[in-house]
């Protein structure tokens, strides 16, 4: 089969170029379809190439055409007339004037394990083990906790903002496990959970809120951009998809350095109309890196529903038109989402390529502390998605019907937590704020001129107004 077709190719290349240059033969399999357009416009014609020289050559090589959309007559000959010669393209001719439909006839299927009681719905899934569900449990729990304490200390004016991710907890967790634990991690806001996963501790995620000297950002970021080097997760930044772009450099690093690893991205569907996306998950194609691209399809973003973001069939109908694989989940059904990112993770480490996931959820949270939800939407549709549609109460459904877990020790463990994380906030009320000169540190490795400008002007502005300073800061 591999040699007809390419002898399909090379005859039409004859046709198209009228010149004849002997054919590389590769062993049956390595052949591919990949041709050159340069040397085809140089009139030379195509050249085969190993698969392996294809891809490691991308940036100059276009799939021009497929030998097997060249048509051969029932004669044996072939009719090259159907097939374009446009660089870049694959496709055929016709003499029809047609549009192409807007929508497909079927939209992408959303992808479940569970039922909403927690039934298996199929035994097609990769199981977490039992103490693997177990941790999965306790942290999506954990996750709720550290929500309401933190989301009620911030009402008490205790720090300056905070996003829960109540109703995405399941999905935080699920995806977080699915990964290796050094996979890089470029997240929106709304995925503290794959931290947690990863052991972030609940004190540190206390002191970074606070802003005390032992935050990660030593109160120079937003309470919850949080971050850290050790866990392989990059800074929070809250200016939408600006972390797209640097999730496909960072995958291809991790391809060039073989690193059996990939770059995981996370982004809200608003975030997904931002031209970061498009363009990150174009080169991502094109260079074909180990990503993959994490949507949490929550309905909102903030008071913009999705109806109001895109017209196509969501996210995941933009794989395609991308060439990236893509899948769509229930995010609210744990283990659809841990077996399809596990299943992702494989395709994209393995094959070098970019994988997009839609995880279809809904934000029951405000969007933050600076936003009222009910202004905008049904209060009758948070409630359907708190009350019948928790991802961590089906979840732990499913652990309760496996024997794995009893329903009596849920409310200790709560209690237990939330004690906990009132202490911890508490703790890093108490720690020292880090002192003025951190302002100016961590971006340069010596403190350039303009720099130490500024430093000299905040100091002399302090000394001239100490009453406009907070007086727990360390001068
Ligand atoms: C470039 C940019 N534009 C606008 C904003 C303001 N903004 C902050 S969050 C947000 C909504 C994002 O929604 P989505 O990506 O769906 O994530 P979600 O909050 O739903 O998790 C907007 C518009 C921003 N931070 N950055
Ligand atoms: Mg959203």
């Amino acid at each position: 089969m591999a040699s007809a077709s390419v002898s399909a190719a090379a005859v039409a290349g004859r046709k198209i170029f009228g010149s004849l240059r002997p054919l590389r033969r590769f062993p049956a399999g390595l052949v591919s379809r990949r041709i050159w357009p340069t040397d085809c416009v140089d009139g030379v014609g195509p050249r085969l190439v190993p698969d392996g020289l294809a891809s490691s050559s991308s940036s100059r090589c276009f799939s021009a055409w497929r030998a097997s959309s060249v048509t051969l007559k029932s004669d044996g000959d072939l009719d090259v007339a159907e097939v374009s010669p446009f660089p870049g393209a694959r496709i055929m001719y016709t003499e029809d004037l047609q549009f192409v439909t807007e929508t497909s006839p079927s939209t992408v299927p959303c992808f479940r394990v569970l039922s909403e009681n927690g039934e298996e719905l199929t035994k097609n899934f990769s199981e977490p083990d039992m103490s693997m569900a177990q941790k999965m449990y306790e942290q999506m729990v954990a996750l709720q906790v550290l929500d309401s304490v933190f989301y009620n200390a911030q009402r008490q004016g205790r720090f300056g903002f905070y996003a829960t991710c109540t109703g995405e907890e399941a999905l935080n967790i699920a995806c977080a496990a699915a990964l290796r634990d050094n996979d890089s991690v470029f997240p929106q806001y709304r995925e503290p959970g794959v931290l947690l996963w990863r052991g972030y501790r609940l004190q540190e995620f206390a002191d970074h809120c606070i802003g005390n000297y032992q935050g990660h950002g030593k109160g120079r970021q937003m309470s919850i951009h949080y971050g850290s080097n050790k866990l392989h997760y990059f800074t929070v930044s809250s200016v939408l998809a600006t972390q797209i772009p640097h999730a496909v450099g960072a995958a291809y690093s991790l391809k060039m350095e073989n690193k059996q690893r990939c770059s995981v991205t996370f982004f809200g569907e608003g975030a997904a109309s931002e031209g970061d996306f498009h363009g990150a998950i174009n080169f991502a194609a094109v260079l074909e890196v180990p990503i993959l691209f994490i949507c949490r399809n929550n309905g909102w973003a903030i008071s913009t529903p999705a109806s109001q973001q895109y017209r196509g069939d969501g996210i995941a109908g933009r794989g395609q038109a991308y060439g990236v694989k893509s899948i769509r989940v229930d995010g609210n059904d744990a283990l659809a989402v841990f077996s399809a990112v596990k299943a992702a993770r494989q395709l994209a480490v393995e094959n070098n390529q970019p994988v997009l996931l839609e995880l279809m959820t809904y934000r029951v949270g405000h969007h933050s502390t600076s936003d009222d939800s009910a202004k905008y939407r049904e209060v009758a549709e948070i409630r359907y998605w708190s009350e019948r549609r928790d991802g961590v109460a089906r979840f732990r459904k499913w652990i309760e019907s496996k024997g794995w877990w009893d329903g009596t020790v849920d409310e200790q463990l709560r209690k237990d937590l939330r004690t906990e994380v009132i202490a911890c906030l508490a703790a890093a009320e108490a720690k020292e704020k880090p002192p003025l000169s951190d302002l100016f540190s961590d971006v340069y490795d010596s403190l350039p001129k303009s720099l130490e400008e500024q430093e000299k002007l905040v100091r002399q502005a302090v000394q001239n107004c100490p009453q406009m300073y907070p007086a727990d800061i360390p001068l």
